[in-house]
């Protein structure tokens, strides 16, 4: 599969020549002339193809008789309903920007394209599960439609990537807003697809994390994952232990300032992935990686004794008092607040890397905070280290194993009950480096270039784990060496998009040379959109996109 290279838009691309009328004319028809002419000047109207999309759609069937270009006085129409509302609103907010059309929204008992976009709500698309949509491009307009808002809002990022990159653009540009016909039918491989960012080894600002839930929800991952604590730092409000954050959130690694999320702040973020169909995820890491909550509570420490705010980048060092009832009480109380914040079901509790707290006195711990979440009515989601603890309803262990996939004891843990959601080091960790000379990043686990990041199967990685347990799939991104939102875009692109495609589409769609060339195209996407990214050499991207002003795309 090949992509068509994008040509870059530029504002005043008048490349032939304006016939004068005899007469003079007047501005506005001086201006009309020009533009009809800088429009014939562009390249042809190539739309991209219909299954140039990332993550590759469950079924695509090609309609070259279908093509429509979007007119400057389409509408909008959605069904009359306010979440079908809200993703038409968004949908014109998309495409307001570079296109300049004004693309009103309005409702209809039975929304239908008239030259238009219409996003239908319609309960006889079940079929197509919580998530899924259909998108009809046809010569009168586009239509989605879809059981859910979640679907619609899924078919609207399949329809931006079907437009010129110029739709990318925050400032208007003359381009042919063509789209490509046909149908396309989509619903994804596993329900869980997720991204964490570790906001404890460097802390980031309520606007960053935003712009991650944007990228998030441009390749339909799911579920944001914020490692909210850990020994550098600790980064959200909990009223009944004021000094967690007040003390414990300021430090983070290198030395630098920290920070915390207040209440308002973290509310904020689950509103905004909410609005974007993104589920948040929040982690307390326990019994271990708690030196941040010592040095805020001393009492919480086993010998009593605040240790110093470290901000280093060593592991495995801190935990709290398993022994000592008080803990329960810290645990409970902040398990409490935070579930009360967070309307997702998931509340994670880390487990990972607890290298004092041994055997039983681990598993007795962990048997316990899983109780604890149970309670809160929470499923409970923890690293793999938590497999030989006993089973509770819907418990949930995150893999992160950097081996081929042997581990009997997360086997037998899936064989009692809990299901998987797989995050191979070696795989899906986007700390790693893409190569020996990546500037930043990490590569205990290995290096991880684009193909490997996309070569694998997270429903066949585990071994004697059926993928009928795996709940799907998420890339971690740990931050000990990440310390801008440049960066973490910089690690995340291009490798999300790969993890992405993992866990919504069908296995059959898998193939390496095709992910390649489709990718390839979202590098103007994004650099039309200023958005950082690596120019990974893998990968054949169109042209070097040189937009005035932008960003560079390395950190
Ligand atoms: C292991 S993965 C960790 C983290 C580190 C990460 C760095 C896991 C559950 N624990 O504490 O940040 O490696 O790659």
């Amino acid at each position: 599969m090949s992509t068509t290279p994008s040509p870059l838009p530029t504002a005043t691309p008048a490349a032939s020549p304006v016939s004068l009328p005899a007469v003079e004319p007047d501005a506005a028809t001086l201006a009309r002339a020009a533009e009809r002419a800088a429009r014939e000047a562009l390249a042809p109207p190539a739309p991209h193809r219909l299954a140039d999309v990332v993550p590759a759609p469950r079924q695509v069937q090609p309609d070259p008789t279908g093509d429509w270009t979007l007119p400057a006085e389409a509408v909008i129409v959605a069904s009359a309903d306010p979440a079908a509302l809200a993703v038409a609103e968004q949908l014109a907010e998309l495409l307001r920007p570079a296109t300049g059309y004004p693309l009103p929204v309005t409702d209809a008992a039975a929304p239908a394209p008239a030259d238009g976009i219409a996003l239908v709500l319609d309960q006889t698309a079940a079929a197509l599960g919580p998530e899924g949509y259909r998108l009809d491009i046809t010569t009168t307009g586009v239509r989605v439609t879809a059981g859910t808002a979640t679907g619609l809002f899924h078919g609207v990022q399949t329809l931006r990537q079907l437009l010129p990159a110029a739709i990318e653009s925050p400032v208007p540009v003359t381009e042919r807003w063509t789209l490509p016909g046909g149908t396309i039918t989509d619903a994804p491989r596993f329900p869980y697809r997720g991204v964490m960012l570790d906001v404890a080894r460097h802390f980031f600002a309520v606007e960053d994390v935003l712009r991650v839930v944007d990228h998030l929800a441009r390749y339909k991952i799911n579920h944001l994952h914020l490692h909210l604590t850990d020994d550098q730092g600790w980064r959200i409000a909990v009223d009944s232990w004021p000094a967690l954050s007040a003390v414990g959130g300021a430090t983070e690694v290198g030395g630098g300032p920290g920070g915390h999320y207040t209440k308002a702040d973290y509310r904020r973020i689950v509103s905004y992935a909410a609005d974007r169909h993104v589920t948040v995820v929040p982690e307390i890491d326990l019994p271990g990686h708690t030196n941040a909550a010592l040095v805020a509570y001393p009492e919480l420490a086993p010998d009593k004794v605040a240790p110093p705010p470290y901000t280093g980048t060593e592991v495995g060092f801190s935990y709290v008092d398993p022994t000592d009832e008080r803990t329960y009480d810290f645990v409970s109380d902040v398990l409490r607040e935070v579930a009360a914040l967070t309307p997702g079901p998931w509340l994670h509790i880390g487990g990972d890397e607890a290298f004092k707290v041994k055997g039983e006195v681990y598993t007795g711990f962990v048997e316990r905070v899983q109780r604890i979440v149970a309670d809160l009515g929470k499923t409970v989601v923890g690293w793999h280290q938590l497999a030989p603890a006993g089973h509770v309803d819907g418990r949930v262990l995150q893999w992160w194993g950097t081996g081929d996939g042997a581990d009997q004891v997360t086997a037998d843990a899936v064989r009692r009950g809990a299901r998987l959601i797989v995050s191979p080091g070696n795989r899906a960790y986007l700390d790693m480096k893409y190569a020996p000379d990546t500037p930043i990043g990490l590569d205990w686990a290995g290096l991880v270039d684009v193909r490997t990041a996309y070569d694998w199967d997270p429903g066949a990685h585990v071994a004697d784990v059926p993928d009928t347990a795996v709940l799907g799939v998420e890339a971690p991104l740990w931050t000990e060496t990440v310390t801008s939102l440049a960066e973490i875009e910089f690690m995340l692109l291009p490798r999300l998009p790969a993890i992405a495609e993992l866990g919504w589409s069908p296995r059959a769609t898998h193939d390496w040379s095709g992910f390649r060339d489709r990718l390839a195209g979202h590098g103007p996407r994004w650099a039309t959109a200023g958005i950082a990214f690596h120019r990974a050499p893998e990968i054949p991207w169109p042209v070097a996109p040189t937009i005035p002003g932008q960003r560079p795309a390395t950190p």
